[in-house]
């Protein structure tokens, strides 16, 4: 008697974990992995590319905003690797072009100044990051192949 319920509760226990483990494995299966999107600063749907800013001057809000207020930042494109997490630096187009804009007052402000770091695949330096005035700015970076549009990306940023 003892023992059979034994038997009966082992049995139970293993078909649980059996169960548990499938369960386990199907979740996991069905999670799909995070987007690049959620990861990167900008990321270009067709051409499956991030890129990630990093101010090396970050900007200023100044009442009349001149040269000498300008900022700067670093452009860093990459792809994800094999790993998961993983990130391989990646050329982008031949063409790149950085703009600012406000959306809620429809301007954008002096042209910026791209240029690409030779030593380093996929780093671009910008400069001449000069916000006009404080508030709610958009940064668009546009990928062309020559003179042709390819895709264009966009990051939020708020000058205080
Ligand atoms: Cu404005």
């Amino acid at each position: 008697m003892q023992k059979s319920r034994l038997w009966a509760f082992a049995l139970l226990l293993t078909l649980l974990l059996a169960l548990g483990v499938r369960q386990k494995y199907r979740l996991a299966g069905e999670t799909p992995p995070p987007r690049p999107a959620a990861q990167c600063s900008f990321f270009f749907e067709k051409e499956k590319l991030c890129a990630d800013l990093v101010w090396t001057r970050p900007p200023v809000n100044v009442a009349a905003p001149t040269e000498k207020n300008q900022a700067e930042f670093t452009l860093r494109f990459w792809k994800e690797g094999l790993e998961p997490g993983e990130k391989v630096a990646a050329d982008p187009a031949s063409g790149l072009l950085v703009s600012l804009w406000m959306p809620a007052m429809g301007h954008g402000s002096e042209p910026t100044e791209v240029r690409k770091d030779a030593r380093m695949p996929g780093v671009f330096q910008v400069g001449h990051v000069l916000f006009s005035m404080g508030g709610d700015w958009e940064i668009w970076v546009t990928l062309l192949d020559g003179n042709r549009f390819i895709e264009k990306a966009r990051m939020s940023y708020r000058l205080e």
